[in-house]
């Protein structure tokens, strides 16, 4: 290739870079003004990122894991409300039923400063250190869903979740108004409860409802084992517990997955699941009702009972939130309302304490208005 050499003319050159210094600065100009008009062109004119996250409420939110359909829906729940659309930044950490991951999840969350912390503690107990670094740091923390037992509730700004030891005393009162129903026999009444993680909230609520009824009601309460809310645990559980008892006529599940795990096992063995105990079968009681299995099983009699856990608390926390930033005080603990479920007529109604209970008698038909109301 051959190099043309250019005569060099200093007066030539200061010309040429002249006149392409203002062909630049037009364009460049141009450019800017087009910028401008962005906005009057219906364009969205972005606010700077860190301008646009600097006005959004940042949520550090440490879920306890992914251990049920329960907890999943739970996690869409907070998903689906703190959302930028919102006006949320969530930083979102599973805990993988790990009380340890929690801890370093909320000390993650004073690091980042964020705004509010939420917090659905694996177990009660545990957290006092923890929660006085984030009071210490001046960071609100909202419990949700199970509590935490600490010496000083001043450690958390407030709390809500379910009842769930009324949760339990609706299951055995559903199970003693039938009982009763039938001439059964209190005596003859042979329950295992199948229970949920040892030492969170909803265990220990149902596990008090169950076992203080059998003490009530004379029912032969064979065994308690924990089956950590899963359907793998409550399977081998059952497995383990048909080798060890040949009474069992009902089995007390502490959630859905682990009814879902005893039903395979209990058909496994070759015996049926229903709610005539005095004919054979095995009577099956769960906790949740929030997937469509659960229902269907339940409208198929092999579920016979179920005590609503509901897990939606994703608007609810936001409420708590807006509150504070309202500068108003929401209450210390909100409790949600809950249904029993039941495709067996024979109990409509239950009383606890002073106050009534219908039993939601559940149908297709009014499953598919739910479905359509979803
Ligand atoms: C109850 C919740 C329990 C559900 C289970 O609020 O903590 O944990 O009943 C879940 O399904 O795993």
């Amino acid at each position: 290739m051959v190099y043309k050499i250019m005569e060099y003319n200093e007066e030539k050159c200061r010309e040429m870079y002249l006149k392409k210094v203002i062909k630049v600065s037009a364009i460049f100009m141009f450019c800017v003004y087009l910028m401008g008009c962005a906005g009057s062109f219906g364009y969205r004119s972005e606010m700077p990122v860190e301008e646009a996250a600097s006005e959004r409420i940042t949520v550090g939110f440490s879920q306890l894991g992914a251990e049920s359909d329960w907890r999943s829906e739970n996690t869409e729940s907070m998903k689906g409300t703190f959302t930028e659309e919102n006006g949320y930044t969530l930083i979102f950490e599973d805990g993988q039923q790990k009380q340890a991951n929690q801890i370093r999840a909320i000390r993650m969350f004073i690091q980042q400063e964020v705004d509010y912390i939420v917090l659905a503690p694996v177990m009660e107990t545990g957290w006092e250190t923890v929660l006085q670094e984030a009071k210490d740091a001046g960071i609100p923390v909202i419990i949700v869903d199970r509590k935490v037992d600490v010496s000083d509730d001043g450690l958390f700004t407030c709390w809500i979740g379910s009842d769930f030891e009324l949760e339990g005393k609706k299951a055995a009162e559903w199970l003693n108004q039938y009982a009763k129903a039938k001439g059964i026999d209190p005596a003859d009444i042979h329950v295992v409860n199948i229970q949920g993680t040892k030492g969170s909230s909803p265990q220990i609520g149902r596990t008090k409802g169950l076992a203080d009824a059998a003490r009530v009601n004379g029912w032969d309460l064979l065994a308690e084992v924990p089956g950590d809310f899963t359907r793998a645990k409550g399977k081998e559980v059952m497995e383990s517990l048909l080798k060890q008892y040949k009474n069992i006529n009902v089995v007390y599940c502490e959630n859905d997955n682990e009814a879902f795990g005893a039903i395979e096992a209990i058909e496994a063995s070759g015996k049926k699941v229903g709610s005539d105990i005095t004919g054979g079968e095995i009577m099956v009681i769960s906790f949740d009702g929030v997937n469509r299995e659960a229902i269907q099983y339940t409208l198929e009699g092999k579920i016979t009972c179920i005590a609503e856990c509901n897990p939606l608390h994703g608007p609810r926390v936001r409420a708590m939130i807006e509150a504070l930033e309202a500068g108003e005080i929401p209450e210390k603990f909100s409790y949600v309302d809950e249904e029993i479920f039941s495709a067996d007529e024979t109990v409509g109604v239950l009383k606890i304490g002073e106050t009534s209970y219908r039993v939601k008698i559940l149908t297709k038909e009014n499953i598919e208005e739910d479905k359509k109301e979803e």
